[in-house]
């Protein structure tokens, strides 16, 4: 039986966004419904002075999309609300929950948003990242973790890879 109440999502326990800052690549997504961030997506995630988290995602949209997503706290460490918005201004705009389902800082991360859900709690609408600090992907053990952590999310099967290369299209891709 598998539970698939967003409200019951465990997420990263005492989640310490100084070892989370740094860079990550998309690996792996679960795309919303309306897609946007393509590949080679890659991620800077910063702490700044006063302890709110920023974040600027790079990805190829059509052409290379510029983002920046500014964090608020709630009462859950690992969970954030984001507001993000394109450095361009045809790019899209939002707010969207940000929640860190599970990391080891140095390998891998696995970030889980629904935007709309159904009656039941279940989600109707979601998208989900499977991040790396290695741009070739994750390890073994890495993977089984995440693969877990798909099953629980509803998602198992749901994602798509991410590629790196730009070489999967005949557009440009873009410049990490
Ligand atoms: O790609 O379809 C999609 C949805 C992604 C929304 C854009 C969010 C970008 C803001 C930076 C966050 C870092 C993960």
């Amino acid at each position: 039986y598998r539970d698939c109440n967003v409200d019951n999502f465990r997420v990263k326990q005492n989640f310490n966004k100084y070892l989370y800052a740094g860079t990550w690549y998309a690996v792996a997504k679960k795309d919303p419904e309306g897609l946007f961030l393509l590949d080679n997506i890659k991620a800077e995630f910063t702490v700044k002075e006063d302890g709110s988290m920023t974040a600027t995602a790079k990805g190829r949209v059509k052409l290379c999309a510029n983002m920046v997503g500014t964090f608020t706290d709630t009462d859950d460490p690992a969970k954030f609300k984001m507001k993000y918005h394109g450095l361009l201004h045809f790019l899209e705009k939002g707010n969207d929950d940000h929640w860190v389902v599970d990391t080891d800082y140095s390998t891998y991360a696995i970030h889980y948003c629904c935007r709309e859900r159904n009656e039941d709690n279940t989600c109707r609408d979601s998208y989900s990242f499977i991040f790396s600090r290695d741009q070739n992907g994750l390890t073994p053990e890495a993977q089984r973790t995440v693969r877990r952590r798909q099953e629980e999310l509803c998602l198992d099967r749901k994602y798509r890879v991410v590629a790196h290369t730009g070489k999967t299209s005949v557009l440009l891709p873009c410049l990490l």
